[in-house]
């Protein structure tokens, strides 16, 4: 049955969504690096790593994007962010991995395809795998201090939606879709 509702947006994204101890472990780089650039801490509980950013989409079409995201076949991996950077054009301070690993790429890629093929619109940005810390920091080109890499052991990614309300965002995962379980190393 189609009613009003139908129409309503809600604004979403796919995203790799840490356990606690994870993101705990990246929000402890928030307060020193807070200290050198300035801005506003992320909650710590919210932080995560964007795969591909939809917007608004009528909330009818989520049970569409929900089957897209289940057609996406993935290994599970290991994500280290090793590195602290700055974007000056957004003032964004952001955890990095120095090596991204393939899967990640191609878990990204594959998530774009099935989007594409079911007529899902996103930003089509070039992947760039981030984890924002600060907003509205200063900064320069000189490279930030060291952190302790944090390693994420992905087993999988989320449907994210983001809330708004007086200017402060927040999110609700709202499907978690599993990868496959990687081969163990051979050897030893
Ligand atoms: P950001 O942290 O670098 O801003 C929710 O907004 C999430 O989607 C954030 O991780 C945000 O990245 C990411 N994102 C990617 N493209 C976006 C866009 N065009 N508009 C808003 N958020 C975007």
């Amino acid at each position: 049955m189609s009613t009003q509702s139908d129409r309503t947006t809600v604004r979403v994204f796919f995203a790799l969504w840490p356990t606690a101890a994870e993101h705990m472990a990246l929000a402890a780089w928030q307060h020193p690096l807070q200290h050198q650039c300035g801005g506003r801490a992320m909650h710590g509980e919210t932080l995560h790593n964007t795969l591909v950013f939809i917007g608004e989409i009528e909330q009818s079409r989520l049970e569409a994007l929900q089957l897209a995201a289940q057609e996406v076949s993935g290994e599970s991996f290991e994500l280290c962010f090793d590195a602290a950077r700055y974007w000056g054009h957004n003032h964004i301070v952001y955890a990095a991995p120095v090596h991204v690993p393939q899967p990640l790429q191609q878990l990204a890629g594959a998530l774009e395809q099935r989007l594409t093929r079911h007529r899902f619109k996103f930003d089509p940005r070039e992947y760039k795998p981030h984890v924002t810390l600060l907003r509205n920091a200063h900064w320069t080109d000189v490279p930030l201090p060291e952190m302790p890499p944090v390693r994420w052991r992905v087993k999988d990614f989320a449907l994210v939606q983001s809330m708004s309300q007086d200017g402060v965002a927040s999110y609700r995962v709202l499907a978690r879709f599993l990868l496959s379980p990687s081969e163990p190393l051979s050897g030893g």
